[in-house]
């Protein structure tokens, strides 16, 4: 088994904060997106779609989405549990994971690519769009600080999938893309400073991070 990983990339850092947060080890390898060797083969035939990351199992099978490659660990270990286990848990923590998805990281991923200076070159930038995003991500904020001030993390009183998803996805927010959660969301804050202090958010991308 083998993991396709870019140290501190949001969508793999996922799974990394997810497999420290296991306890479950698992050999990397570095695939450079910053000379796009992710958008060519022999990498294209492991993923069509490009993306990091993936996991390969040892039969040479692809699991790609990083949401899919936790759940497939969940599935071989499911102590402790960050998926949930009753049904109202495991559809709690769906839907704030996709929250997180849909009303968070999309908008940021938008801003990545139409407003950030290190994508200038590989897309044609349509500033209004990353307007119109950061109006959907400070949204997606408020909603956020609105429920962590009832609950200690994002999809209840315990650590779930959806703050793994949620700190990967505000600390490129906040560091690399510039899109900031205003200072009077202190429960937001309160939470991003709970979970950056475990041992499972190291492996945050350098702050100078340039390609
Ligand atoms: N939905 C995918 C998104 C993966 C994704 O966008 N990964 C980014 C890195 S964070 C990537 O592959 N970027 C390089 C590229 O798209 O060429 C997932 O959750 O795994």
């Amino acid at each position: 088994m083998k993991l396709y990983d870019f140290q501190g990339a949001p969508h793999p850092r996922r799974v990394n904060i997810y497999l420290l947060e296991k306890g479950i080890e698992v050999p990397r390898e570095h695939v450079d997106i910053t000379t796009q060797e992710n958008r060519k083969p022999p990498y294209t035939e492991k993923n069509p779609v490009g993306s990091i990351p993936i996991l390969e199992l040892d039969d040479g099978t692809c699991i790609s989405e990083s949401v899919a490659i936790c759940r497939y660990f969940e599935a071989l270990h499911p102590d402790p549990p960050l998926f949930g286990t009753t049904p109202l848990e495991i559809a709690t923590i769906d839907m704030w994971l996709r929250r997180v998805e849909l009303s968070l990281m999309s908008p940021v991923g938008t801003v990545w690519i139409h407003d950030h200076p290190l994508t200038a070159g590989m897309f044609d930038q349509i500033k209004p769009a990353a307007d119109q995003a950061r109006i959907t991500a400070a949204f997606g904020y408020k909603v956020l600080d609105d429920q962590l001030g009832n609950a200690t993390f994002i999809a209840g009183e315990t650590y779930s999938i959806a703050d793994a998803v949620g700190l990967a996805t505000v600390d490129f927010a906040v560091d690399l893309v510039g899109v900031p959660y205003g200072d009077d969301m202190v429960n937001l804050k309160r939470w991003h400073e709970m979970v950056s202090a475990r041992p499972s958010a190291a492996g945050k991308l350098p702050t100078d991070f340039d390609f």
